[in-house]
């Protein structure tokens, strides 16, 4: 590799701890964003990490977003970043689309994925369903881009939540490829996050099926913008089973529901699962599901509070955004740049 002025990184030196970590503005947050992945990018925040935060609004539109929900999602999922305790003073807050490098490493890393690596992303499978032929291209090559979302910071941590490993693991092997192909050591081994009792927040309504923000029944999930009576009643109708909580959470391997909300209580309250049993062992739905709504409120009723509040000055949060993306920028030009000269691009 040729050394230039411009190097981002000497060969052989240590790549600076940096986080890294996206949400889609595809619906409204939820609790499983929450606890899966915001929660923990605000106590990254306040470790030995300089930390990115992003609304990947390019990841967004693999599925079809109406125009203007889609600029209302965005504006709403910064709230929401900021509602959680994400400062844009200790963070960079960006808009993919806003950091054009993005999509520029998106396409280097597109030709160094393989078709069968893409094939393989269960992501993939679950989100075009039964006719894979017509879902978009794009979909299909998200894992790519996330590789660039990631690689174009040369970060070196992802918080996410269990659905992404597999995401994370072929963007250790993009990076690989593209190290060996082109004999450098330029893009990090990213370490994947997956940490909290919650990394797999289950639907209200199927104990086997993930809460999203996309599930066609609203019933399922727990918005960060619903108000108190509609958390306590999506919590009083979520489905269980009649038996009562057990005191170790061995009793809860066979029942998928309960230890939904056991795992929901543990990592609102920041408790283990055994504490929250210690607890609560013995007690029926009837008791658990009202403790339960309570604490709910009790924590996501600030959050929501603030989000409405920043959400009645959306240019503050154009502003957030527009700031951040300079910020951003200072830190993926030079990656690009130096990616396209190892490429053998001319003028770069
Ligand atoms: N249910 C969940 N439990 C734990 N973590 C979750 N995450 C999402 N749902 C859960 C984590 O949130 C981060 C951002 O996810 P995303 O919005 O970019 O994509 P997603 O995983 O596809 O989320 P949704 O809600 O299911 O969106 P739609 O319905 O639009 O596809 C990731 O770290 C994810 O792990």
């Amino acid at each position: 590799m040729s050394e230039t002025p411009n190097d981002v990184r000497a060969a052989g030196a240590t790549f600076k701890p940096r986080v890294f970590s996206g949400i889609k503005p595809s619906g409204g947050l939820t609790l499983g964003n929450y606890l899966g992945a915001i929660k923990r990018f605000v106590s990254m925040q306040d470790e030995a990490f300089e930390t990115i935060y992003c609304m990947v609004d390019l990841h967004a539109i693999t599925v079809w977003q109406d125009p203007a929900a889609l600029r209302h999602n965005t504006r709403e999922l910064a709230a929401g970043f900021i509602a959680s305790g994400i400062s844009p003073e200790k963070s960079i807050l960006i808009n993919q689309s806003q950091v054009p490098e993005h999509a520029q490493l998106g396409w280097i890393l597109s030709c160094i994925a393989r078709m069968g690596w893409m094939q393989r992303m269960t992501q993939f499978k679950d989100k075009a369903g039964k006719n894979a032929q017509n879902a978009s291209l794009g979909l299909f090559g998200y894992p790519a881009l996330m590789a660039a979302d990631i690689l174009v910071y040369h970060a070196t941590h992802v918080p996410v939540g269990e659905d992404q490993k597999q995401h994370l693991e072929l963007t250790r092997d993009i990076a690989a490829k593209f190290n060996h192909d082109y004999g450098v050591d330029f893009f990090p081994m990213t370490e994947p996050v997956i940490e909290g009792a919650a990394t797999r927040v289950m639907s209200l309504r199927d104990g086997s099926k993930k809460m999203s923000k996309s599930d066609p029944s609203d019933a399922s999930r727990i918005n960060m913008t619903d108000d108190a009576d509609t958390i306590a009643k999506k919590i009083r109708k979520a489905k269980t089973d009649p038996d009562a909580l057990p005191s170790e959470a061995k009793g809860l391997e066979s029942r998928p529901e309960a230890r939904n909300l056991v795992n929901i209580y543990a990592a609102l309250a920041d408790m283990s699962v055994d504490q929250v049993l210690a607890a609560h062992g013995g007690a029926q739905f009837g008791t658990f599901k009202p403790a339960l709504a309570d604490l709910a409120v009790d924590k996501l009723a600030p959050i929501s509070g603030e989000m409405a509040r920043l959400m009645d000055d959306p240019a503050e949060i154009d502003r957030i955004l527009a700031h951040g993306a300079t910020q951003a920028r200072e830190i993926t030009t030079p990656i690009l740049k130096k990616t396209y000269e190892i490429v053998g691009m001319v003028g770069n």
